[in-house]
């Protein structure tokens, strides 16, 4: 590691970190720019408490004040969760919120790189970002990609998001050589669907399989982070034939409006969100905290392994 920068972290992280005990990493994008208040720090709270219901430490990731956070309180995660004017942070302007002083939420990109640079291996999220519907006019394809096939940390989700394309997706990370391992089936899940219609480039049943994995990846030298692709609790999912009728016309609102840039992912969710009339927010939160609940398992599994 070349850098310094001073990472602020909780007491319960620092002794975690300290003692190789299991540390789950969160993101921040889905709280500031994901879900609307007070849905939103309610659910980045109860990821909390899940990782700690399984013996592992959370970790929730932000710049706030131009400070890298690894590990916010209460009170810090509930001050974020209202604020206005947070940035939306990749690795493009990360150093740049720091730099500046600014406030600034991490996407799954940014929250890798200060994983890494904190020293936790696993971090859970709802789902990444990918290769948007039209790429090949728009050229928008997510930054977390990119730092899937750089940074090794392994990323627990629901797959990609369902807005986005998923078999380019799926073949962006193939090109960048990052491992995708579906959670317990063969099928790639979608998001707030079980099924996507595709078979999972790879698939393991356990946590305990997916540390091995890791394990022999570090054995070997490799770079990059693996995805882990959970599929959202039966009880909890949309159906993909129900989803998409709504996916469609957030797609075509966005043209409409002309959506772009940044501001896509969190306009998709918005309007797919008043669509389903709230409940393309509830399979979001049960989705996060099953992916939390396999991550704190597999840190477990890690420590185990290492030791
Ligand atoms: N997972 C969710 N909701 C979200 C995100 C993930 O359930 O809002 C965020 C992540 O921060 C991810 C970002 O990195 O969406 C993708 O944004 P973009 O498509 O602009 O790269
Ligand atoms: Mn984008």
């Amino acid at each position: 590691m070349t850098g310094s920068i001073k990472i602020e972290t909780t007491q319960e992280v620092a002794d975690a970190l300290a003692q190789g005990r299991p540390v789950v990493a969160l993101e921040s994008t889905i709280i500031t720019h994901g879900m609307p208040w007070p849905g939103n720090r309610d659910m980045a709270l109860e990821v909390e408490a899940v990782i700690r219901a399984e013996g592992a430490v959370p970790a929730t990731i932000a710049i706030i004040d131009g400070r890298l956070h690894a590990g916010l309180d209460e009170a810090a995660i509930t001050k974020l969760a209202q604020a206005r004017d947070v940035m939306k942070l990749s690795r493009a302007d990360f150093a740049f919120a720091i730099a500046q002083g600014r406030t600034g939420a991490t996407t799954v990109a940014a929250t890798m790189m200060a994983a890494h640079l904190a020293g936790i291996q696993v971090f859970a999220t709802g789902g990444i970002g990918g290769v948007h519907r039209g790429a090949e006019e728009s050229f928008d394809i997510s930054a977390d990609l990119e730092e899937l096939s750089r940074t090794p940390v392994i990323v627990v989700s629901a797959g990609a998001k369902a807005i986005l394309d998923i078999p380019k997706t799926l073949e962006a990370l193939e090109t960048r050589g990052v491992p995708v391992v579906a959670f317990g089936q063969d099928e790639m899940p979608a998001f707030w669907s079980r099924k996507s219609g595709l078979a999972a480039p790879l698939r393991l049943d356990n946590a305990a399989s997916i540390a091995r994995f890791e394990a022999t990846r570090q054995e070997l030298g490799s770079h990059g982070g693996m995805l882990i692709a959970n599929p959202v609790p039966k009880a909890d999912e949309i159906p993909a034939s129900e989803i998409n009728q709504h996916i469609e016309a957030a797609l075509a609102a966005a043209r409409a409006q002309g959506i772009e840039g940044k501001a896509v992912t969190p306009f998709l969710l918005g309007e797919i969100l008043t669509l389903t009339g709230g409940a393309s927010l509830k399979t979001n939160i049960a989705l996060v905290l099953n992916n939390a609940r396999l991550a704190a398992r597999i840190a477990t599994a890690l420590t185990a392994a290492t030791k």
